[in-house]
C-alpha cells in the first residue's frame, strides 16, 4: 500500500474505533466528553492528537474488564503482565482478536521466511504471558507444525529439536543464547535444522544477533509487542533489520515527547504511542507503551512501505526485563515491606552469566534483627527469596547487609544496578 492508501485505510478504521468506544465504553465517553470531544469532531488521524491518551493508570482504574467494549459474554481470552505494584496490565479478546493477532503474528513469521512447510518450537511461556500462545496461534495460522514446549525444560527442548527436525524457534533472545550453549556443550550444532529464530518480549542488540545467527547458523528477526495491544506481533523485522515493520493496517502509531506530550515527526526519538484501529474486545485508543525510539516512514529495502520502529532505547518508567519476565523495582520494595527484619534499602543488581539472567537481591537487615547467629539470618534470607519468587516470579539470590550496608543517597535513592546493558 501506498502511504496515502495506508492512511486512508487508518482514518476510516479510527474514526469507526472512536465510535465504538464512545458508545460502547463509558470510562473512555468520559475522558473524551471531559475534553469536550465527540466522536464526529475526529474525521481521520490528523484529528488523533485531540484524543486523551490512555496509561497505564487507567487500566488500574477500570481493573479487569472497565474498558471492556463488548459485553463479557463476546470476550474469549484473556492475558496479563505485570503491573507496577498496582494490578496487572490484562488484555481481553474477542474470537474476531484472536484471529487478528494470530494474523499479525503469522505475517511476522513469514516476513522471516517461514511457511508451512517449517517445523517450529515455541519456547515462550504458555499461560498468561502473550508470548506462548501468541507464537503459537501465529504459526498454526500460517500452517507450520507446532511443538508448544513453553520454558523450563532445555534439555528436552533440544532433544525434540534434533529429532524432529525443528526449523524455526521462538523465543527470547536471551534464551536462545542459553540454548545455543547447551547445544554446543551437547557437541549437537552439527545434527540440528534449525534455520531461523524469532525472538522478542526483551530488548537485545545486533551482537546477540551476531553471536546467535554465527552459533547456530541461522538468521534471528526481532519480534515486537505488548500485552494492552495484543501481544507479540505488532512489529517485526525483516531481512534487513533496518527497523521493525509494525502492522499500521490494525495498529497506530505515533511517537510523542513523554514531558510535552506533543506529537513528533518520523525520526525524532520519544515514547511510542499505539492505538488499536481494529480491536473489538478491549482496544486502546492513544496507548501509552513507554517505549522509547523514533519511527522511520520511508519505503525498506525490502518493498515494504508499513513504518518502521527503530532501536529501542529504553523506557520511560523502571520496568526491568528479567528472564522475560517484567519487574517493577516498586514490586520488590513491596515484597521486601512483607518481611519482618528487612528494611526498605535494597538494591537489585542485574547481569546477564553464561547468557542468562540472573537477580542478586542486596537488602539491609533491621537493627532489631541482625545477629551474629548464622541460622536466623539463613532463615530471613529464605523468607525473602520466597516472599520475591511469589511476587515476581524469579528465583533472586538474597544477599543480606548490615543495616546502613548500602549506604545511603541524598534524594531519590538508586535501586537497580543493570549491568547488562541492553539499550544503546
Ligand atoms: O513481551 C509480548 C511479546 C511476547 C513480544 C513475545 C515479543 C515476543 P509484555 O509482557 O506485555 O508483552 O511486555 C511488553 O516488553 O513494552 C517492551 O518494553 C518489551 N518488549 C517486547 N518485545 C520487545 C522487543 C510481551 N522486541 C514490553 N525489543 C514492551 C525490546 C521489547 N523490547
Amino acid at each position: 500500500m501506498s502511504r496515502d492508501e495506508i492512511e486512508t485505510l487508518q482514518s476510516a478504521r479510527l474514526v469507526k474505533q472512536v465510535n465504538r468506544v464512545y458508545h460502547n465504553v463509558e470510562y473512555y465517553r468520559k475522558k473524551m466528553q471531559a475534553v469536550g470531544l465527540e466522536p464526529g469532531d475526529i474525521r481521520g488521524i490528523e484529528d488523533l492528537n485531540k484524543l486523551p491518551f490512555t496509561t497505564y493508570e487507567d487500566l488500574n482504574k477500570t481493573y479487569p474488564f472497565g474498558l471492556a467494549a463488548v459485553p463479557k459474554s463476546e470476550l474469549v481470552r484473556v492475558h496479563a503482565s505485570s503491573g507496577t505494584t498496582g494490578k496487572p496490565k490484562i488484555g481481553v479478546y474477542t474470537r474476531r482478536d484472536i484471529d487478528t493477532w494470530a494474523e499479525c503474528v503469522a505475517r511476522c513469521f513469514s516476513m522471516a521466511g517461514i511457511t508451512r512447510d517449517d517445523v517450529i518450537q515455541v519456547g515462550y511461556g504458555y499461560g498468561l504471558f502473550t508470548g506462548g500462545l501468541g507464537a503459537h496461534y501465529g504459526a498454526e495460522y500460517l500452517g507450520a507444525m507446532v511443538l508448544p514446549m513453553s520454558t523450563g525444560n532445555t534439555k528436552k527442548l533440544i532433544d525434540m529439536m534434533v529429532d524432529c527436525d525443528v526449523t524455526a524457534i521462538a523465543c527470547t533472545p536471551s534464551y536462545l543464547l542459553h540454548v545455543a550453549e547447551d547445544l554446543e556443550k551437547a557437541g549437537l550444532i552439527d545434527k540440528i535444522k534449525l534455520k531461523t529464530a524469532i525472538c522478542g518480549a526483551e530488548p537485545w542488540t545486533d551482537e546477540m544477533r551476531d553471536q546467535m545467527e554465527q552459533r547456530l547458523h541461522i538468521k534471528a528477526y526481532d519480534i515486537y509487542g505488548l500485552t494492552e495491544i495484543c501481544g507479540p506481533g505488532v512489529a517485526c523485522d525483516c531481512e534487513y533489520h533496518k527497523g521493525l515493520h509494525i502492522w499500521e493496517d490494525h495498529f497506530l502509531p505515533e511517537i510523542i515527547n513523554p514531558n510535552t506530550l506533543e506529537q513528533q515527526p518520523g525520526g525524532t526519538e520519544g515514547e511510542l504511542v499505539i492505538t488499536n484501529l481494529t480491536k473489538e474486545g478491549m482496544p486502546m485508543i492513544r496507548y501509552r507503551t513507554k517505549d522509547l525510539t523514533s519511527l522511520e516512514y520511508g519505503k525498506c529495502d525490502c518493498g515494504r512501505t508499513m513504518a518502521r520502529i527503530q532501536r529501542f532505547k529504553g523506557r520511560t518508567d523502571d520496568m526491568l526485563i528479567i528472564k522475560g519476565v517484567n519487574v517493577f523495582p516498586s514490586q520488590v520494595e513491596a515484597a521486601l515491606l512483607t518481611v519482618e527484619g528487612t528494611t526498605p534499602h535494597y538494591m537489585m543488581v542485574v547481569d546477564r552469566v553464561d547468557n542468562s539472567d540472573t537477580l542478586e537481591i542486596q537488602v539491609e537487615v533491621a537493627e532489631s534483627a541482625f545477629t551474629d547467629e548464622v541460622s536466623s539470618l539463613e532463615r530471613l534470607s529464605k523468607e525473602v527469596h520466597d516472599r520475591l519468587k511469589t511476587a515476581i516470579g524469579l528465583n533472586a539470590k538474597v544477599k543480606l547487609v548490615e543495616p546502613n550496608g548500602l549506604g545511603h543517597f541524598d534524594g531519590k535513592s538508586k535501586h537497580v544496578i543493570d549491568k547488562r546493558k541492553l539499550y544503546e
